[in-house]
């Protein structure tokens, strides 16, 4: 006899899109030949790991990844680290820029995803997830996705307060006072990085930031884009133009960040969100991953950042010929670190970086495969892949000197860019 098969009902169906063809001009020379998704950050991970297991922590396995520019690393990155079984129809699927409307790239977010609508017209998704991908954050996103399905809004905004002096790197909102009963609130009006903005009411130092991460009703999204994309007067953004045509028609809800609780979160790390958009803002958020109680825990194992790499030997400390033994105190070391004889303190160590003897290095972010020369001291500094650092080398100590060899940002971080040479 057989029984009755018991077939688990789908939850909403929801299609994940990731934007992930910013060029991140801001971060260069990180984002030299990578885009900027795919930049390393934390030692083991890329920026996109943190959105795509936001997602997939929430179960939401149907997954594209609009990519673009200098695509190779990132693409690659996805295929190998993010093969989902594809039971069940689960997927993540990088999708690069493929000129199906005519022999031009994306204009902008919103022609993105224009142009890839026949991957909403396959899944016929009943709410769409649009979610940036430069972002290092914890969310649940299925706590938006219940607010907007219960609100009945057009598309949700989410969003976190931030500096007013930030003003014009966000999309500024402002709201209507609560409906009640709910904690939803619709969006009064929404600014695309403003230069005049004033802060919110209760407290004049700050503004209503948009995290760029929306979750729309299928067919309101797709009704808005056909709509942007016959107006020429459009820069095809969405941030710029189509939340602002939502906000337009009344449509158009705000989900407050500060709400959402992920699984395994404390007090101290909960609403952490940044936007790793300039070098000083990266290398904060590299920093905010060292402290003994850090700001953002990525040791919280209900609520894992997944990220794959080459399989590595464990990091190990030696010294040479009876010099000191290597240390890391207040690191981050990698698998594959070999610590010989060198020193590192508060710094974040990538996957095969070597220290050599008397070597120094803090306050830094060694991207992978770094080496660090004989005696070499370092200070304060971004260096990327495959740098070798010779022996005997200065870096972050003379600021003329190092203006002259790299970039230096307006915080006085050295950053020096994949493979290059290095004169003393
Ligand atoms: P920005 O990040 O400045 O502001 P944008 O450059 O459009 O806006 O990037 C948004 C996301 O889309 C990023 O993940 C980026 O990688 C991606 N992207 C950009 N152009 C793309 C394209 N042509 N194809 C595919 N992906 C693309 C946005 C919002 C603001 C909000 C901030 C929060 O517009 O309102 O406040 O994010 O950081």
């Amino acid at each position: 006899m057989f029984g009755v098969r018991r077939v688990k009902v789908l939850p909403m169906k929801v299609l994940a899109i990731v934007l992930a063809g910013g060029e991140g001009k801001r971060l260069m020379p990180l984002t030299a030949d990578r885009a900027k998704p795919a930049v390393p950050f934390g030692g083991i991970y890329r920026l996109v790991d943190f959105v795509l297991s936001n997602l997939a922590n929430a179960e939401y396995f149907r997954i594209v990844v609009l990519t673009q520019y200098k695509n190779h690393s990132l693409d690659r990155h996805i295929s190998r680290t993010w093969r989902l079984s594809s039971m069940l129809g689960n997927y993540v699927t990088p999708v690069p820029a493929q000129q199906r409307l005519g022999p031009r790239w994306f204009a902008g977010s919103a022609d993105a995803i224009f142009q890839n609508l026949n991957l909403i017209y396959d899944e016929e998704p009943e709410h769409v997830i649009v979610f940036g991908a430069d972002h290092i954050y914890r969310m649940d996103p299925r706590q938006m996705v219940a607010q907007h399905i219960e609100s009945g809004a057009d598309v949700t905004v989410a969003a976190i307060r931030q500096p007013l002096k930030l003003a014009d790197q966000f999309g500024v909102i402002e709201t209507d006072p609560p409906s009640q009963g709910t904690q939803s609130r619709r969006i009064a009006a929404f600014r695309e990085k403003p230069t005049d903005a004033v802060g919110l009411p209760d407290a004049p130092d700050e503004i209503y930031a948009s995290m760029g991460n929306y979750v729309f009703r299928t067919q309101s999204l797709i009704a808005a884009l056909r709509e942007d994309a016959l107006d020429p007067g459009s820069r095809h953004d969405l941030g710029g133009n189509i939340i602002p045509m939502f906000v337009k028609s009344g449509g158009a809800e705000v989900y407050d960040f500060a709400n959402n609780v992920v699984p395994g979160s404390t007090e101290r790390d909960r609403g952490y969100w940044r936007d790793v958009g300039t070098l000083d803002a990266y290398y904060e958020a590299n920093m905010d991953l060292i402290a003994v109680h850090p700001v953002f825990n990525l040791y919280n194992g209900r609520w894992p950042i997944y990220t794959g790499h080459d399989p590595l030997p464990p990091a190990k400390f030696v010294h040479n010929d009876g010099d000191r033994v290597g240390r890391a105190m207040e690191s981050l070391v990698s698998p594959g670190v070999i610590v010989s004889g060198g020193t590192a303190l508060r710094s974040i160590l990538s996957p095969g970086v070597v220290l050599h003897s008397h070597s120094l290095v803090e306050d830094s972010v060694l991207m992978g495969n770094v080496r660090i020369g004989r005696n070499a001291r370092v200070r304060r500094a971004i260096i990327d892949k495959n740098v070798v650092v010779p022996d005997g080398a200065r870096i972050g100590f003379d600021p003329e000197h190092d203006r002259e060899r790299f970039a230096v940002t307006k915080e006085g971080i050295v950053v020096i860019g994949k493979s290059e040479v290095i004169d003393l």
